[in-house]
């Protein structure tokens, strides 16, 4: 699960990339696996104190410059999602970045499609719903309209997804700016929501020099600058949540861990993402949400209490689930 970070050159993705990394040092020729930082993880950490702990992870790539040049449009189509980077620390002109990026990636999509379509046409497939599909998709990006706003099905994504289109993809717009930033952020904001985008603000390069310094200094550094939480968990959090993926918990005095799924999951998938043998011979899950044992963190009572779940393998697992799967093989 890549996210890809784009945008025009020196806008500030290798700065955030680096950021990211928590070091100037790290190589943006390689991808970039990052924890997702998480406080209920935080939480039954302090609670167990296991001897193991593990984030959910997401990867970002840094889209060499010119993002849509043909390299960078390969990783591009490698990529589950795009971080727009759009520069507002020297150049500002946000809603014309993000209206000439969004253009580049649906003429790329076009292109692509509608090779697809003459291709179905010259082997007699105009009737088949791989080529009503396509031809519905191209109607709307020939009126300028980014795949992600088409309201396509989980299954018409999938049958899609062979061709990869780039405004298919989720899309997070960031405005890069240094302090206040050259241009008011409102009306880019506006129009990455219209385009169906998510849209935060970060200073890279006060993030990377906020990285560099010893940890202890850190929240101080923050405060004196008027924030109170860091850019990078916020675009980490957002960047993870714009995957549709959610996270399910597993605790004990081992290990306290989040798991990664797909948002709409069953509890059996969630088991053979643990282990194929726990999916094999899945019994039962026994489910505790987060809140509920954020509130008593003590399993023996809420289970008196009547507050653990028992679910069986059709459950769909919500976000923040903590889960015991029973299972005998
Ligand atoms: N003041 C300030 N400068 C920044 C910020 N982000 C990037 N810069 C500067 O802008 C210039 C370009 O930043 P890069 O991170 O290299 O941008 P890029 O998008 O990777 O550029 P290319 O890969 O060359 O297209 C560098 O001189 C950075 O130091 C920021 O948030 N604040
Ligand atoms: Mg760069």
């Amino acid at each position: 699960m890549k996210i890809a970070l784009a945008g025009f050159p020196r806008c500030g993705r290798s700065t955030l990339f680096h950021a990211l990394a928590g070091s100037s040092r790290a190589d943006t020729a390689k991808p970039l696996t990052v924890k997702v930082p998480d406080p209920r993880v935080d939480f039954l950490t302090e609670h167990w104190h296991p001897k193991s702990v593990v984030n959910a992870t997401v990867s970002f790539t840094d889209l060499p410059s010119p993002a849509y040049g043909v390299r960078g449009m390969a990783l591009l189509r490698e990529a589950s999602a795009v971080v727009l980077v759009l520069d507002n620390h020297t150049t500002g002109h946000l809603e014309e970045n993000l209206r000439n990026s969004e253009a580049e990636l649906i003429l790329g999509d076009l292109a692509i499609l509608e090779k697809r379509r003459d291709r179905l046409r010259k082997e007699s497939k105009s009737g088949s719903r791989e080529f009503v599909l396509i031809d519905r998709a191209l109607t709307l990006l020939s009126q300028e309209v980014p795949l992600r706003k088409a309201g396509f099905s989980r299954n018409e994504q999938t049958e899609l997804s062979p061709y990869a289109p780039a405004s298919l993809k989720p899309l997070m717009v960031v405005s890069n700016r240094s302090g206040q930033g050259i241009e008011d952020e409102t009306g880019a904001g506006m129009a990455a929501e219209a385009a169906g985008a998510a849209f935060l603000t970060i200073d890279a390069g006060l993030e990377l020099e906020l990285c560099e310094l010893p940890e202890g200094e850190r929240s101080e550094f923050l405060s004196d600058m008027g924030y109170s939480d860091s850019g990078l968990s916020r675009i980490i959090r957002s960047a993870y949540s714009l995957l549709d993926l959610v996270s399910f918990l597993t605790m004990g005095p081992d290990e306290v861990r989040a798991w990664p799924i797909p948002a709409g999951s069953t509890a059996l998938e969630a088991a053979g993402t643990i282990h194929s043998d726990l999916a094999r011979g899945f019994i039962r899950a026994q489910v505790i949400p987060y809140a509920v044992f954020r509130e008593t963190p003590d399993e023996a009572a809420l289970k008196k209490k009547g507050a653990v779940g028992l679910e069986g393998k059709d459950y769909v697992v919500k976000d923040g689930d903590i889960l015991e799967i029973r299972f005998s093989v």
